[in-house]
């Protein structure tokens, strides 16, 4: 009888039961003969299936086991998912895989293939051990590079927009990828989560590129135990939803059938692989002991329902198969389940002693490992490249004309001329997102990369961000160089998680093991006089600011703009980061600084011969020194930097110097430099365009304070507003005056 929750001890008595009540045929089969008739599936095959599927019910008791007396820290287990070790089996171990909190037998099969230990990597985790194979302790994941496993957050769905970039990566003919070139892209999810708008986002994807052509071989499985916690898929729903999917061939099997599975999965598999198409395999599971330790699943589901999971045991269910298909005598099976049982309990006894991460210097290593001496040689190899022997080719891209000798130039010119450069320099940098191909993007600063080099390398992409990052996401993993741009700052926000909850993790996530390297350039900020409204200048970057390893550049002048998105770019094929290139588009085609005609905004393009010398570490500012520059320090960036720089120039009129830093790298702050320049005056003016709450000022406040500077400081910052239309922006957004009077606030001190 049954309780309010299926223990191991049920779970465990069942299985035994069952599999003792199992009738084996008079004769043995041999093992090279099919499990069922009909199937593909052989009979010794299967029993290395059926150990890979009781090493995953083990880890399960055992993790229950660990949380009993506080040493195990995860419990969402994988009971009655069992069957997708025979999707592992029926794809190749070099298909890379992104995968369900669920597939534990799947990384069993793939380990076991690799002479692994899967049981001691999985424990390891559960206890959180530094010496976990993947994760290091900072999560229980299903991992390893060697395996091909790249580990998954938490977060449902949110590895399906990558999982289509991974595919996309694979589809591009001619880029050489980590992987062969006839390897496929696999991810699992849960039914419910088929629901979420990143799910959506991947299946949408996958499709709008087959019906464009674009063969992308991904194969999507969906482990659909009718559940999601306590809310129960409405009946037929998960199939509808994923057989009406344009362009996603779909196949279903009973995952409780080990045979079925299998032939199915490789079914799937082969379509993948053969047509480059992508395919969603569904597959019935069952959800056993609930959907994690502490659920007391009676209090949402009928005793009947659970004991119906209960009789689709999908051990029991191999175990009918091996044993009345003449492989295996019940005695076999059980003497097999308890070997490993025992194994399985031998080794979380023996990990759960093991040392913790136990300083925050070894939880956040992997975060953000910067080599910046590396990326500065590699933007000097690049120079020397492109003045010796990449000189022709250069010459051709850019139509005979070099960028150096075309004279000044506006921020949105040299992004631009940068960006051709580094598609010359780095053969597997890729551009896309909204408009950037055909159009030359909104304000112009991709015009002409597509005719430079070709449609493959320079594409527009569907209209949607998550998407877009996610496509960027797997070209990264894929050993690309994605840039995708997100058309305005107001519309990162809604595939945000794809940065923050994708990108950023993973060489958390994966000790540094998988990275994401990716500059992704955003249009932003505010001040667009001719086009107003808040969506086109979004002026908040907190939620990128506090994003572990991100590394935010926001380029005011030309003449910085060209040097530092070479070293997000360097820093991305060196260490793997993740770069925002946040450019202020009100700049874009500024050429003017002090007065009408001056063009004192422009800046000439730096020739080959100069990259080295003009070069920019990621997290230092500049320092422009206006007339004595010992009276007052204004710290700022982006549009302030101009704002500033004009306001300085009429308080050197009026007989005070000033100092106007621009920050340049908003993540992570030039903190020494702005210390440093803040007590060469004793008087800190913060000019920052960002709200007033949330805003970079809080930061800059807050590194000065850290810093010991005991000067003066005021703020002048934006207020905590949306930007209206129109003149009205101006009510809300800081402006010269403010700075102004701030100045002469400080300077009367
Ligand atoms: C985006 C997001 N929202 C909520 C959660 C909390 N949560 C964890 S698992 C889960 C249910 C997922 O159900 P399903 O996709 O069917 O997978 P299952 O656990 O049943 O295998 C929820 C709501 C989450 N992890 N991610
Ligand atoms: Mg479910």
């Amino acid at each position: 009888m049954l309780g309010r929750v299926t223990t191991p001890q049920n779970l465990d008595e069942r299985f035994r039961d069952a599999v003792s009540a199992l009738t084996p045929p008079a004769d043995r089969r041999s093992p090279d003969e099919p499990l069922r008739d009909g199937s593909a599936l052989t009979g010794a095959r299967a029993l290395e299936l059926f150990d890979a599927q009781l090493i995953s019910r083990h880890l399960d008791l055992a993790a229950r086991w660990l949380r009993s007396f506080n040493e195990g820290f995860y419990t969402i287990g994988s009971s009655g998912h069992e069957g997708n070790a025979a999707v592992a089996a029926a794809l190749r171990n070099d298909d890379p895989a992104l995968l369900h909190y669920r597939s534990a037998a799947f990384y069993c099969v793939r380990a076991a293939a690799a002479d692994g230990d899967p049981a001691r990597d999985i424990l390891r985790g559960v206890v959180a051990s530094a010496r976990e194979p993947m994760a290091g302790g900072r999560h229980k994941v299903f991992g390893r590079a060697d395996l091909q496993i790249i580990p998954t957050t938490s977060t449902v769905a949110s590895h399906l927009p990558r999982a289509v970039g991974l595919g996309f990566a694979l589809s591009l003919k001619g880029a050489e990828t980590r992987w062969p070139e006839d390897a496929i892209a696999v991810a699992s999810f849960g039914d419910a989560s088929i629901n979420h708008a990143s799910a959506t986002a991947a299946l949408n994807a996958a499709g709008w590129y087959d019906h464009s052509g674009v063969r992308i071989p991904l194969l999507l499985v969906c482990e659909d135990n009718g559940l999601g916690i306590s809310v129960p898929s409405p009946e037929g729903w998960v199939a509808e939803m994923l057989r009406s999917r344009p362009g996603i061939r779909y196949s279903a099997a009973d995952g409780s059938d080990l045979a079925a599975t299998y032939d199915a999965a490789a079914e799937a598999v082969a379509f993948v692989r053969e047509q480059r198409r992508p395919a969603v395999l569904h597959l019935s599971m069952v959800r056993l002991m609930g959907h994690a330790g502490a659920d007391a699943e009676i209090a949402y589901r009928s005793r009947e329902d659970i004991a119906r999971d209960l009789d689709r045991d999908p051990l029991t269910g191999t175990a009918k198969l091996l044993v009345e298909g003449g492989f295996a005598t019940p005695d076999d099976l059980i003497k097999s389940y308890d070997e490993v049982g025992w194994r399985v309990r031998k080794i979380a006894e023996e990990v759960l002693g093991e040392p913790k991460l136990a300083s925050a210097a070894e939880v956040v290593a992997p975060l953000a490992p910067r080599r910046p001496l590396r990326a500065a040689h590699t933007v000097t190899e690049a120079a020397g490249r492109a003045a010796g022997p990449d000189a022709a080719a250069r010459s051709r891209a850019f139509g005979g004309k070099l960028p150096e000798q075309a004279g000044p130039m506006t921020l949105a010119q040299t992004i631009n001329a940068t960006l051709t450069d580094v598609m010359l320099a780095t053969p597997g940098a890729l551009i896309f997102g909204e408009d950037v191909s055909r159009k030359g993007g909104v304000y112009g600063v991709t015009k002409n990369l597509r005719d430079r080099f070709g449609p493959e390398r320079v594409f527009d992409t569907l209209l949607d961000e998550t998407t877009i990052l996610g496509l960027g996401l797997g070209a990264g993993l894929g050993g690309l160089l994605p840039i995708p741009e997100i058309q305005y700052l107001a519309y990162l926000h809604n595939a945000e998680d794809q940065l923050r909850g994708e990108a950023a993790t993973l060489s958390f996530f994966s000790s540094g093991a998988f990275r994401n390297p990716m500059v992704v350039r955003v249009a932003g900020l505010a001040f667009q006089e001719s086009f107003g409204g808040h969506f086109h200048n979004d002026n908040s970057v907190a939620v990128l600011r506090d994003v572990p390893g991100l590394v935010l550049a926001v380029p005011a002048r030309p003449a910085d703009a060209a040097p530092m998105l070479r070293s997000c770019l360097a820093s991305a094929v060196v260490d793997g980061s993740v770069c925002v290139f946040l450019e202020p588009i009100a700049l874009y085609h500024t050429r003017d600084l002090y007065q009408p005609g001056d063009n004192e905004w422009l800046a000439p393009y730096p020739a080959p011969a100069d990259w080295a010398t003009g070069h920019v570490p990621i997290g230092r500012a500049r320092t422009y020194p206006v007339g004595s520059a010992q009276d007052l320090t204004i710290l700022t960036f982006g549009n302030g930097v101009r704002m500033s720089l004009r306001v300085a120039a009429q308080l050197a009129a009026e007989g005070y110097g000033s100092r106007v830093v621009d920050l340049r790298w908003l993540s992570p702050l030039p903190t020494s430099d702005l210390v440093r320049e803040a007590a060469a005056t004793g008087r800190v003016l913060i000019v920052d365009e960002t709200r007033r709450s949330g805003g970079v000022g809080e930061g800059i406040l807050a590194a000065l304070v850290d810093g010991g500077f005991v000067g003066a400081a005021r703020r002048i910052a934006s207020a905590d507003s949306f930007i209206p239309l129109g003149p009205a922006a101006q009510q809300v957004l800081i402006g010269e005056d403010a700075i102004t009077l701030g100045a002469h606030a400080l300077l009367a001190r």
